[in-house]
């Protein structure tokens, strides 16, 4: 505990001292720098609203794309020098050997996290987990959140029987089924899937990647004051900026849009946890790992310092009264609008993992 203490008290006179990494100790070896901490230990010192990374491995139930194990630790040491961040701290890795004892190890984790006052931030393999994440940040929850996801795909598994949906290809159904979200919100879905002439699914809207940068922040607009749990499918991106992720699309979004949107959910939404998952294992270099790790700091209100720094001077130099907020400027006629203000949540319980995730099929086309 103390040594613990210490090196966060450490780590913070290091950060004030000077704003880019320490060049002689180099910075912590978690992502993006976060401190190595149990999780036990996490819930002694942390602060309110300190993120939490947690690593997943293993596969859970990849139906669709290239395979990844390992991404996370791939990630962890790719990013650890994409700081310096304030209250960030990392978990350590699942250790579950088996998909649906790493389900329940991220949901117990995600929920720990969340009662200490912590943001958990996962970081997996296949999209699935993503649902381990969901459902232990909104365990405490008295409403179902709203679940938005950047995602080149749906995974919907409108294709899929309706009991054969626990995989990366169509969780987001089967979360829509049983009521675990209140409703799912995707941005950037393009893959020639989503364009299949399919019965609408109810609680489910999407927002195109070729949207504009304004207009994107504006169909995000009915989202404000929501609750949600925010998930990054790597493969949102457009190639050109991250072409290693495990099913690439053409035609996706820019880092810029993609970072505009985080920073409208963190402003105007409560964010309750955030994922990252889907990307690939790779030689390369590594910006496109710190664009999507910083995108996903920006959702939890995180920067790094000497942005911060250059944020508020660049605002005090530039400072002017807030303009009061016109009719125009409050668009409300995006399609999903209804959507969110009208589904209730519903209660529900927690589904059983065990008997769900043990079936994995070969790879066959991208849903
Ligand atoms: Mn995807």
């Amino acid at each position: 505990m103390l040594s613990i203490v210490h090196a966060r008290t450490d780590f913070f006179q290091r950060e004030i001292g000077q704003p880019q990494p320490n060049t002689k100790t180099g910075p912590a070896p978690g992502f993006a720098g976060a401190i190595p901490i149990d999780t036990q230990s996490f819930s002694q010192v942390a602060l309110s609203g300190d993120v939490a990374f947690l690593g997943c491995d293993l596969e859970i139930n990849r139906r669709y794309g290239r395979h990844n194990p390992g991404a996370a630790s791939f990630l962890r040491k790719k990013t650890k020098a994409a700081g310096p961040y304030r209250g960030l701290y990392d978990l350590g890795s699942v250790t579950s050997t088996d998909p649906s004892e790493a389900m329940i190890e991220i949901a117990d984790t995600a929920a720990t996290v969340v009662n200490s006052g912590g943001l958990p931030v996962i970081i997996g393999c296949d999209h699935t987990a993503s649902l381990a994440g969901l459902l232990g940040s909104a365990r405490d929850e008295p409403e179902r959140p709203v679940y938005v996801y950047f995602d080149a795909h749906f995974d919907l598994g409108r294709n899929c029987a309706e009991d054969d949906r626990l995989h990366n290809g169509g969780f987001v159904g089967d979360m829509l089924r049983h009521k675990w979200a209140r409703c799912a919100v995707n941005i950037g879905g393009r893959s020639i899937a989503t364009q299949l002439d399919y019965p609408d699914t109810p609680r489910f809207a999407s927002i195109p990647a070729y949207t504009s940068i304004s207009l994107l922040t504006q169909c995000l607009a009915p989202l404000k004051g929501e609750t949600i749990y925010v998930s990054l499918d790597a493969d949102v991106l457009d190639p050109a900026f991250a072409p290693n992720v495990a099913c690439p699309e053409p035609g996706g979004l820019s880092v810029e849009a993609l970072s505009r949107c985080c920073r409208w959910l963190n402003r105007n939404c409560r964010v309750i946890g955030a994922d990252l998952m889907e990307a690939l294992p790779h030689q390369g270099n590594r910006l496109a790992e710190d664009a999507l790790l910083k995108c996903l700091l920006t959702l939890t209100g995180k920067e790094p310092l000497h942005e911060t720094r250059h944020r508020i001077r660049t605002e005090k130099s530039t400072h002017s009264p807030a303009r009061p907020e016109t009719t125009s400027s409050r668009k409300t006629n995006v399609p999903y609008c209804r959507l969110v203000e009208t589904n209730a949540a519903t209660p529900c319980e927690e589904p059983s993992m065990k008997d769900r995730t043990q079936t994995t099929r070969p790879a066959t086309v991208v849903s």
